[in-house]
């Protein structure tokens, strides 16, 4: 299926010094990491409120571990997919391009992204909540149950270092992302239901900052009516269309010279 992206777009495209890309579980979709509300979604089984918070961990360790076990062998297994390869390609075509995620899957740099800001943590990470010892997956994948710190005459609880509904987004990963939404001059929103807060506030913020907004979905989310262009196809379909049009035109526009 071909894609065709509007004149207006390549046009913002071909003058922009910062692009940005705000992803959420859409863009993992297709390397097989299931996403959130889609009826594969793993809160069709399970809901955030009995399990992504901290009363339910404190309440019930073993549980929430099983959850977070069962989603770092998943996400070990998978791959990234061409969109986020795609994204990677833009980072040396345009001055300043970055990624913010709502994703805890470690795809981007991966791929290779490398300014990525993870406003809900990194599921390869893990803490321990007493003395902020880190620990590997490898480490708490080989502990049966809720593993306990083995730092000397610590034993606290370790846990996953992701953001957790009721608690702060990391100041700095909120504070770069946002310093980046509001330079963008290009911003495109891909693979997010803008349901979660605060960081559904993002693209509305960088709009509002002057940013051409482009969302890419394969359905309408909230966000769409206030788009300025909703590219209604897969990620790992239209990222890769578009870096080849923005190849293209950066090669044309050096001919000229
Ligand atoms: C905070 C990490 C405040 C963990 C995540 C009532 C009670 C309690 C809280 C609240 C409440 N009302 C509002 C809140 C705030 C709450 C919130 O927003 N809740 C929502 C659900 C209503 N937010 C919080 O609690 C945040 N913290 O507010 O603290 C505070 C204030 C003062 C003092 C102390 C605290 C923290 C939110 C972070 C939660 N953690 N993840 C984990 O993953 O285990 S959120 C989780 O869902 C993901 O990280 C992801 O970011 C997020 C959103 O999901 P999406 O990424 O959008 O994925 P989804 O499945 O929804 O959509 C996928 C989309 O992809 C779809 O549109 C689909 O069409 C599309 N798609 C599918 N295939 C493709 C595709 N797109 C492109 N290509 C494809 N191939
Ligand atoms: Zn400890």
């Amino acid at each position: 299926m071909s894609i065709v992206f509007s004149d207006k777009l390549l046009g913002r495209l071909a003058e922009a010094q910062t692009v940005v890309a705000f992803t959420g579980a859409g863009v993992s979709a297709e390397s097989g990491v299931p996403t959130f509300r889609g009826n594969d979604g793993i809160w069709a089984k399970f809901k955030p409120a009995e399990l992504a918070n901290i009363n339910a961990f404190m309440k019930n360790p073993e549980l929430v571990w099983e959850w977070y076990k069962q989603r770092k062998q998943i996400i070990a297994s998978v791959q990234p997919n061409p969109g986020h390869y795609a994204l990677a390609g833009m980072e040396s075509l345009f001055p300043e391009c970055e990624v913010i995620t709502q994703n805890i899957d470690n795809l981007h740099r991966r791929a290779g992204s490398t300014k990525v800001h993870e406003l809900h943590g990194n599921i390869e990470r893990n803490y321990c909540m007493k003395c902020g010892a880190q620990y590997s997956n490898e480490h708490v994948l080989s502990v049966v149950g809720a593993p306990r710190c083995t730092q000397a005459k610590c034993g606290g609880q370790i846990r996953p270092d992701v953001v957790w509904f009721g608690e702060l987004l990391p100041e700095n990963e909120w504070k770069n992302a946002m310093r980046a939404a509001e330079r963008a001059d290009v911003f495109l929103s891909i693979g997010t239901s803008g349901v979660v807060h605060p960081a559904a506030s993002i693209p509305p913020a960088a709009k509002q900052s002057g940013a051409f907004l482009v969302e890419i979905n394969p359905e309408e989310t909230p966000l769409t009516n206030s788009v300025d262009e909703f590219i209604q196809a897969p990620s790992g379909e239209v990222l890769p269309a578009l870096l080849e049009q923005i190849q293209l035109m950066k090669l044309t526009k050096n001919k000229v010279h």
